[in-house]
């Protein structure tokens, strides 16, 4: 229709543990909403260009030590200092592909064993995602992926707690699939799903808030 331009950009997020083919397929969604010839951009977090960015860098590459509160909220400036950026973009039209958001803060924090609701509350007034892609995959299959890096929290024991909190933080804007599928047919499932997605919020779905 001609009021699309009227419309805004749908906020869609890939969420799952280190090597579930996250960063792949985000590129690979980046260039078929191109194609279309969508307003589409991909970004991810943490955003490490960032003053707040360097400093969880140099932690993540065990560079630095930081209490796991003062990391938390560390991460979560990350997200709140890109949230105006965010929501303006959205507004005008362009849709937001998002590697890693709230969700990895909440399931990542709460694996070291912080209290949940404590994890989200300063997530609260961030822009809400309209779709969750979730790439499911057990601990155990991501590991046989070609290895770990050297980063602080790419191990198998942890990358098992994580994957007990994303199960606990799952709502109706996710959607759940099976990363251990062949490369293209994951990229269907993601490409169909946010196809209906982008047309909803192009419709004039409201723009909201976490939590949901
Ligand atoms: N991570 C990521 C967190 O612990 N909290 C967060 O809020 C975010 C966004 O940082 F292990 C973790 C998840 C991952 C690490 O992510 C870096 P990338 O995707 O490997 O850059």
């Amino acid at each position: 229709n001609n009021h699309s331009s009227d419309s805004r950009g749908a906020l869609i997020v890939l969420e799952g543990l280190d090597r579930c083919g996250k960063t792949s397929q985000s590129s690979r969604l980046l260039q078929y909403l191109e194609g279309l010839g969508h307003a589409v951009e991909s970004w991810r977090f943490p955003d490490r260009t960032t003053s707040v960015g360097q400093m969880i860098s140099s932690y993540l590459a065990n560079k630095s030590h930081l209490d796991d509160h003062t990391i938390h909220l560390l991460f979560s400036a990350n997200r709140w200092e890109k949230r105006s950026l965010m929501e303006s973009k959205l507004k005008s039209g362009t849709t937001l592909i998002i590697d890693r958001y709230s969700y990895s803060g909440v399931a990542f924090s709460s694996a070291k064993g912080l209290d949940m609701k404590w994890c989200k509350s300063p997530e609260m007034g961030l822009l809400a995602p309209d779709l969750v892609l979730y790439l499911d995959i057990s601990p155990e299959k991501a590991a046989e992926r070609g290895g770990y890096g050297e980063e602080r929290y790419e191990q198998l024991e942890f990358q098992k707690k994580v994957a007990q909190s994303y199960k606990m933080l799952s709502d109706a804007s996710w959607k759940i699939i099976d990363a251990t599928l062949p490369i293209e047919d994951v990229e269907k499932q993601l490409t169909e799903t946010v196809l209906d997605c982008v047309a909803t919020c192009r419709k004039g779905k409201p723009l909201l808030e976490l939590w949901l």
